[in-house]
């Protein structure tokens, strides 16, 4: 259904946005990513928090040591040109992606060359209203191991496998601990919980992706008025909490009902949130709308 991506640099058409086999990001997960929404309220395109993703690729880019050709203006531009091109009149899914594309077999990335592409595509929901989740063997890759603060392409086999594990034992999401036992979030999500009237997530030391979607949603409670701690979690607490939740781009906020056969409530303060955050990526809530970049089409 997409007719146009963006590469280098040009708008080419979606049968024509091709790389070769040889390419080194295709072997060695050399690419670094974003996943950006884009809400159509009917009369124009809303893209949520753009500058702080965009911000994120360039974070992202740094940490791998990829050297990318685009500043943060020059790629915002870009993704604005590519939802103009398109034209999609309902809600999409933004996946900007540098990688590095040199064909070539060597690992010194210094003197290769970086691509940069941005595609675009209709998008709904992408977890169902209530799941089901399983703590699975696989641990969230330590952040001394891997930049997990990055959003990096080969990172992301960490998540597949976690999710393969969760949906083979028919649970339709998986959490990950960290190598020291706390559980710190999803195959591509960030966790929140509700214990005894107050809310708790992972900090960013808990080898967690700082999610944009984590920042909106402390913001947003705090502004509801209630308590965000940010703290390690352990697996009882979850098994005991009033309310649980995930936060991402493609997951939105997502309510957990059960982890580990263990039943949770779809609580008010999940209900309010996700009610709240509706508001606000639709436009409604004049107080947020410094997070919108609106896109006449
Ligand atoms: N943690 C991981 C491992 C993620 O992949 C993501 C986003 C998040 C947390 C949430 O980050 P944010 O709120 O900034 O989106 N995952 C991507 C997304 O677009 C890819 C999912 C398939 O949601």
């Amino acid at each position: 259904m997409t007719k146009f991506v963006w590469i280098d640099g040009k708008i080419v058409e979606w049968e024509n946005a091709k790389i070769h086999v040889m390419t080194h990001a295709l072997h060695y997960g050399t690419s670094v990513f974003e996943g950006i929404r884009g809400y159509y309220n009917g009369e124009y395109m809303l893209i949520f928090r753009l500058r702080e993703h965009v911000k994120r690729l360039l974070d992202s880019s740094k940490i791998l040591g990829l050297k990318l050709k685009y500043s943060l203006e020059d790629i915002e531009k870009a993704i604005i040109d590519t939802v103009k091109a398109n034209n999609f009149k309902e809600n999409i899914y933004i996946r900007p992606i540098a990688f590095v594309s040199s064909q070539t077999i060597q690992l010194d990335i210094r003197n290769l060359d970086t691509s940069l592409a941005i595609i675009i595509f209709p998008f709904g929901k992408y977890l169902k209203e209530g799941i089901r989740v399983k703590i699975v063997s696989w641990r969230r890759v330590h952040n001394t191991m891997l930049p997990v603060m990055a959003k990096i392409g080969g990172i992301y086999v960490n998540s597949v496998l976690a999710l393969r594990e969760a949906r083979e034992n028919g649970y339709d999401e998986a959490l990950l601990m960290d190598i020291n036992g706390y559980v710190v979030e999803g195959s591509g999500e960030n966790l929140f919980i509700v214990r005894n009237e107050k809310i708790y997530t992972p900090p960013t030391n808990n080898s967690i992706l700082e999610g944009i979607t984590r920042d909106s949603v402390i913001k947003i409670l705090k502004d509801m008025g209630y308590e965000v701690i940010e703290k390690p979690l352990v697996r009882e607490e979850l098994y005991t909490a009033d309310e649980i939740f995930l936060t991402g781009t493609a997951a939105e906020i997502t309510p957990v009902i059960e982890v580990d056969n263990i039943k949770i409530g779809i609580g008010n303060i999940t209900k309010k949130l996700i009610e709240e955050f509706n508001n606000i990526v639709y436009g409604k809530n004049k107080k947020y709308e410094k997070w919108l970049t609106k896109v006449i089409l």
